[in-house]
């Protein structure tokens, strides 16, 4: 090779390798939406298109929290953050199939994404992310919430990718993935809702955290194949109750693992995912998801779980709870009767008594979107968010039923006596 050969290919060796060295770097990136405006004592939720890091590079962490206009963190006593989920639009999600992947979310216990070193959700410059925000606003009036999220990203360094894996018990429902635990049950009664999927394709599990709502006892990430349980989510419950309470309050933490190692999964494997919940309370709209980190990787058969970092908490079972109605209920007592309306924030008749065995039907007539939701009483149930149609539900059992629209927790209160 000639001197000027020589000259070329180290020039052209360092034109490689140079910027990828120059420029590796984490930096930490801070968001802010616009102003979400949440009545008093109410609820907003709403899909937003989100600013996200334009150069190409690797997420690897992620919080959220909701601040007011002057960058102050809001507690749980003003506007909440009840749930927030961000998703790349246009990408596959790998449990779901539709157009948007999930990658980050969190609830009341604020998990945060976080990836063993050396590992990262990739981020193009030219990707699109969208978040979904339910915020609950627990004073007397109107207030403006701004969600901050802080992204830790990688550029000019090549690192192992992760894809998302969203495991829910009511996975694909849609907006609202909710169920109901009907309670009733003896003491240290549990209710378990379980669901399962099967892995397309291999790789290692490196990082994974868990969501509950009140009443939940663990989440736990089962491999049926193997016949292993390779994670348990536990809840940690505890901190200031925010008042009014217009919901059941959800664990403050859930346990979260990372391991650069991973838990293997092959394809084919079926995960089973398990929300256990105690059972001798009622807890409606109660949700089972984690959400996990795939590093895709060859894995043949079943290999023994690695010791796994885990951010525990300090677990513990929830106190059981007895949710009170945030307001009286009004008017007269209509008895026997077949049906009601629901409407702008309010039920046609708020104080109803049925006979036991009486099937009753909810209309929805409103403008905006309402449900209904037993908070107290011998069996828990709810009807979806909707606009119009209606619900039925046939009283088997007797007693005092107390029922909120979870939307309008402090207006929309019905009271139903079953004899
Ligand atoms: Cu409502």
């Amino acid at each position: 090779m000639t001197r000027l050969g020589r000259l070329l290919s180290s020039v052209a060796a360092l034109a490689l390798a140079g910027p990828a060295v120059a420029s590796a770097a984490e930096q930490t990136l801070t968001f802010t939406t616009g102003p979400i405006s949440v009545e008093a004592y109410g609820v907003a939720q709403q899909p937003l298109l989100a600013q996200s890091p334009k150069v190409d590079g690797y997420v690897v962490g992620m919080d959220a929290e909701v601040v007011d206009a002057a960058g102050n963190v809001q507690g749980r006593d003003k506007v909440m953050l009840h749930h927030i989920v961000f998703a790349k639009v246009g990408t596959r999600d790998l449990t779901c199939g539709t157009p948007a992947e999930r990658f980050f979310a969190e609830g009341e216990e604020r998990l945060a994404l976080k990836l063993p070193a050396g590992h990262g959700y990739p981020n193009r410059a030219t990707d699109v992310w969208g978040l979904l925000y339910m915020l609950m606003n627990h004073k007397p009036q109107r207030l403006n919430g701004y969600i901050r999220y802080t992204v830790r990203y990688v550029t000019g360094e090549q690192l192992i990718p992760v894809k998302p894996l969203w495991l829910d018990v009511r996975n694909c429902a849609g907006a609202d993935p909710v169920f109901d635990v009907p309670g009733g049950g003896r003491q240290f009664s549990t209710f378990t809702k379980t669901t399962d999927f099967v892995m397309p394709e291999s790789g290692r599990l490196v990082s994974g955290g868990g969501h509950l709502h009140g009443g939940g006892l663990r989440l736990e990430l089962r491999n049926e194949t193997c016949a292993t349980v390779p994670f348990q989510s536990l809840p940690t419950w505890g901190g200031p109750l925010p008042r009014p309470v217009l919901h059941e309050p959800g664990p403050t933490k859930m346990s979260q693992f990372t391991s650069a190692e991973g838990i293997p999964v092959a394809q084919g494997d079926r995960l089973r995912l398990a929300a256990v919940y105690e059972n001798s309370r009622l807890h409606t709209r109660a949700m089972g998801i984690m959400l996990l980190y795939l590093a895709p990787a060859e894995v043949r058969g079943c290999g023994p779980t690695p010791p796994l970092d885990v951010d525990l908490g300090s677990p513990s079972t929830p106190s059981l709870f007895s949710m009170p109605l945030p307001r009286a209920p009004r008017g007269a007592i209509v008895r026997n009767a077949r049906s009601t309306w629901v409407g702008d924030f309010r039920y046609g008749a708020e104080r109803l008594e049925l006979r036991r065995g009486s099937t009753f039907t909810w209309r929805f007539i409103g403008g905006f979107q309402h449900d209904v939701t037993v908070i107290g009483g011998p069996v828990g149930f709810s009807a979806p968010w909707t606009l119009a149609g209606s619900f039925e539900h046939r009283f088997t059992r007797a007693g005092t039923y107390r029922l909120f629209c979870s939307l309008h927790p402090a207006r929309m209160v019905q009271q139903i006596t079953v004899k």
